[in-house]
């Protein structure tokens, strides 16, 4: 941690990303963190790579959309909530010009990427990470900055529902709750709040939903043109493998999303699979009960059948 800390002292101006399609672990994160270094008096930009959710303009739109030949001063690059590099995408060229760098975060898979590394496979969220560096570096924490770290932790945990949370999740979040904020408005706008769009496509992508080994993995595959039918934007489609999740008997959810560069592929276990080993064999990464990849193959029926295996296969190790 102390490394990371050095190169956070040290620098003036630091360029912060979260991981491509943002989540609210990683941006509540960035946010928080952009914040803190502020207090600091340092100048912080955060760059994200693509159109950032739209319901998630309620943790901040203060970001700046990376193109290349970006003109800057910064002397630090900070990857938050990042497992590898793939996950800055074309921003990767600016972090390579910067030549010095950060990682903090809590996938298990993180491949160490940057100069100085803080990376905690056992934290539920990366803000969880931030609130005990933040400590460490004994600099103050407001209302905003709570709220941020909150809504992230909240996120990630899928509200301290998964089996992510340990009891110094729980104490953090405690911890968060002496701020001042509306905890309850950020749950809701998390977790129960949808548009109608939304809503309606997930109907349809429910209809086709489809069971494997016995009903052991559940798959829902779609896409992400189907939100043109809608009139939502493509990165407005909430992630769907919550739907073959929560179906009765199911060990591993399976989301194959259809999108520009391939099939992005969603897992998560629901027991004792490990879905970060299936992610990994694909170049992908994530969590034991939670991970991702996206499949460079040609077709959807051939990407469903090499997941489908690659499942089985996990099914059988469990
Ligand atoms: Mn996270």
């Amino acid at each position: 941690m102390q490394a990371v800390i050095d190169k956070i002292i040290e620098a003036k101006s630091v360029a912060v990303f979260p991981h491509v399609n943002e989540d609210s672990d990683a941006l509540g994160s960035c946010f928080a963190f952009a914040k803190v270094l502020r207090k600091m008096g340092k100048k912080v930009t955060i760059y994200v790579s693509g159109r950032v959710e739209a319901r998630l303009a309620f943790i901040g739109t203060d970001y700046v959309m990376y193109h290349e030949g970006i003109e800057h001063d910064h002397d630090l690059c900070a990857c938050l909530d990042c497992g590898d590099l793939d996950r800055i995408t074309e921003r990767k060229a600016l972090f390579e010009e910067i030549g010095n760098s950060i990682n903090i975060d809590h996938h298990l898979t993180n491949t160490n990427f940057a100069d100085a590394n803080y990376v905690d496979g056992n934290a539920s969220a990366t803000s969880e990470i931030l609130l005990a560096l933040f400590r460490k570096m004994d600099v103050e924490i407001d209302d905003d900055i709570a709220k941020d770290l909150y809504t992230a932790i909240c996120s990630d945990t899928g509200c301290f529902k998964y089996s992510n949370v340990t009891p110094k999740t729980m104490r953090a979040a405690a911890d968060l709750l002496e701020y001042n904020f509306d905890h309850a408005e950020i749950v809701r706008l998390l977790f129960d709040c949808e548009s109608l769009a939304a809503t309606k496509l997930k109907a349809e992508v429910t209809e086709g939903l489809k069971s494997y080994a016995g009903g052991k993995i559940s798959l829902v595959t779609l896409d992400e043109s189907i939100g043109e039918k809608y009139g939502m934007h493509k990165e407005d489609i909430p992630n769907l493998v919550e739907i073959p999740r929560r179906i009765e008997g199911t060990e591993i959810a399976v989301c194959i999303k259809h999108v520009k560069d391939g099939f992005r592929v969603n897992l998560r276990s629901n027991g004792k699979a490990d879905v970060a080993k299936v992610a990994t064999g694909f170049g992908g990464g994530g969590h034991v009960k939670a991970a991702g990849a996206t499949v460079h193959l040609p077709t959807l029926e051939e990407t469903e059948k090499t997941v489908i295996n690659a499942c089985m296969k996990a099914l059988e190790e469990m």
